[in-house]
């Protein structure tokens, strides 16, 4: 019996197409592995994309803060070495020498061709530095390490805050006499009695920047730069970008410098890369750190991880796929064998057998199926024999029926089924019709004289010649012990009195010649319908009659009933 929740799954699958069982192997595997591996790598995915975000913070971070710290202490370092040299004699003496003497001395003077000669020897010293000069309190250079004089880019309150003994740096600028980048740096000079003469101002270049910026690179795409404030870029570890140029950030460069870790943020670079980067501001200055790497570079791994990913699924689909695809076929094709198999058997042929193969449950079904068509066979074999046996049983039973087993003529029995049939149609088609009524003459005596057993002999061989005899239209019958009726379908009387006085003649002329010494006779009784009788009954009495007649008549003949006397025969009373 089906379930009811049984007829919803299936119309459920028939809306799938999924009614075969290959079918359902098929996507069952394919979703046992679909569901469970997407999961798994999409899982793995999310953490290894939120993995790899968290790292390149991190990264980003700390190459900032120790750009940071390493700008921040070039700073430092150049603004001491400054006042190192500030303070030196030669410059804070010179300088006061020269202050005093007035400018026009100072120009041509030894005194400043002597600092002059210092600054040179300094400058050659140190990389970063590309040029020295000494200012007077009215910002003239009085001596400069670089052959002729520049103006030095200083802030407007300069002399303000070296007064109050503060060194000045100053916004980073293209310096169009050395053509590159520079910041200056400049800090007090002041006399033994502590007067402020002036300021020792150094011009740097970034080529130490340049290697802090490049040392702490990430990656292969990875670049730092130093901006202002104002979002010009200053310096920077990339070649392609060039200084001073106003970057699009996306960063606040207004907010104030603070501890907490600096925010990540994806943008465009004047490369047109997507980027991933972070900006820092200097705690020292308006300075400010962004660095950045490619984010392709940065989520290179995990879209490798995606794509090994689906690979894997793929495979895993293919191969599950496949497997389930055979397996299926393994099922299925047993039982589409079976299905045939059943069918052939619908249709009789029991001569299937089908090839077993496997342990699997088709293989008992398939073996109980083949021991089931077996037993069909062997039985539909003993059905057909034991068939046979009955047709033929019963055709003896039906010829014993109708038949007198002495004679093999009719017996009485079916002779008078017959008859009553022959009456109606010899009515119906205004046919003549003869009834023979047949006795043996002192038949008793016979019996008494050659034995029961020649009596039977002579009954069968009386049989024998009514048979070869008559017509097969005819009918005869034994009608019981040595009497015989015989039943001539469409025959006038006449023909009837003749047909029996053959009988007579030939029954005499065989049966004697066979028992030489003894005489067997024949009465016969001849009855036509309708002129002797309309029913059986009657024409049968009639005959009965004729016959009693020629018994009477002195037997050996034949009478015919009613008045219709033949020559040589006697007029049954
Ligand atoms: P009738 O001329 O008057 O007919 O004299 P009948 O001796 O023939 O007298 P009836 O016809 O009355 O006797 C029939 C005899 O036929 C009696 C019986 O012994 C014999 N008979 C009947 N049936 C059989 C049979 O099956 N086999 C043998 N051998 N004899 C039979
Ligand atoms: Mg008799």
């Amino acid at each position: 019996m089906l379930l009811s929740w049984e007829h919803t799954v299936s119309k459920i699958l028939d809306v799938f197409r999924l009614g075969s069982i290959k079918r359902k192997i098929l996507v069952f595997s394919l979703l046992a592995t679909l569901i469970p591996s997407l999961s798994m790598g999409w899982i793995f995915y999310r953490y290894a994309d939120q993995f790899v975000t968290e790292k390149i913070a991190q990264d980003l971070g700390t190459a900032t803060a120790q750009n940071v710290r390493q700008l921040g202490l070039w700073r430092k370092e150049r603004i001491y070495e400054v006042r190192v040299f500030s303070s030196s004699y030669e410059v804070s003496e010179t300088l006061d020498k020269i202050t005093r003497g007035g400018l026009a001395q100072a120009t041509d003077g030894v005194a400043t061709r002597r600092l002059q000669e210092y600054l040179k020897s300094v400058r050659e010293k140190f990389v970063d530095y590309e040029e020295l000069m000494v200012l007077n309190t009215a910002g003239q250079v009085i001596a400069t390490s670089a052959g002729r004089v520049s103006r030095p880019g200083l802030p407007p309150d300069w002399q303000k805050r070296a007064q109050a003994g503060s060194p000045i740096v100053s916004e980073a600028y293209r310096d169009d006499a050395l053509n590159k980048m520079a910041v200056l740096v400049a800090v007090p000079i002041s006399a033994q009695d502590g007067r402020f003469l002036g300021v020792l101002a150094v011009k740097l270049n970034f080529r130490t920047i340049k290697e802090i910026l490049n040392s702490s690179l990430l990656g292969k795409t990875g670049q730092a730069s130093v901006v202002a404030q104002d979002g010009t870029l200053i310096a920077t570890s990339g070649t392609n970008s060039s200084a001073l140029m106003k970057l699009e950030l996306p960063f606040d460069l207004s907010q104030p410098v603070s501890e907490a870790e600096p925010v990540l943020e994806e943008y465009v670079d004047p490369d047109g890369r997507t980027v991933i980067g972070t900006l820092r501001r200097m705690p020292q200055m308006d300075w400010s750190i962004v660095a950045h790497i490619e984010k392709e570079e940065v989520y290179a791994q995990t879209a490798r991880i995606r794509v090994l990913t689906m690979t894997i699924c793929g495979g895993l689909l293919l191969a599950i796929g496949l497997t389930a695809y055979v397996l299926g076929l393994t099922i299925v094709r047993p039982l589409d064998r079976l299905t045939t198999g059943a069918a052939k058997v619908a249709a009789g042929d029991l001569e299937v057998q089908l090839s077993v193969a496997g342990h699997s449950e088709v293989r008992y079904l398939t073996e109980v199926f083949n021991d089931m068509v077996a037993r069909l066979r062997t039985d539909r074999v003993e059905l057909a024999r034991i068939n046979g046996t009955l047709i033929e049983k019963n055709e003896e039973l039906q010829i014993l029926s109708i038949a007198d087993s002495l004679t093999g003529l009719y017996n009485r029995r079916h002779f008078m089924e017959v008859l009553p049939n022959e009456i109606a149609r010899a009515s119906r088609h205004k046919r003549a019709l003869c009834v023979m009524m047949i006795d043996i003459d002192h038949f008793k005596e016979y019996n008494d004289a050659s034995g029961h057993q020649a009596g039977d002999a002579l009954l069968k061989k009386i049989g024998l010649i009514f048979k070869e005899s008559l017509r097969s239209a005819d009918y005869a019958a034994r009608y019981g012990g040595d009497e015989f009726i015989v039943l001539l379908p469409e025959t006038e009387a006449t023909r009837a009195v003749e047909v029996a006085e053959r009988l007579r003649e030939r029954v005499v002329e065989e049966t004697t010649a066979e028992t030489r010494r003894l005489l067997v006779s024949l009465c016969i009784g001849v009855a036509a319908f309708p002129e002797h009788g309309l029913t059986l009954e009657a024409i049968v009495a009639s005959a009965d009659s004729a016959l009693y007649q020629a018994k009477r008549n002195g037997r050996n003949q034949v009478v015919l009933a009613g008045n219709d006397v033949q020559p040589g025969m006697k007029m049954a009373s």
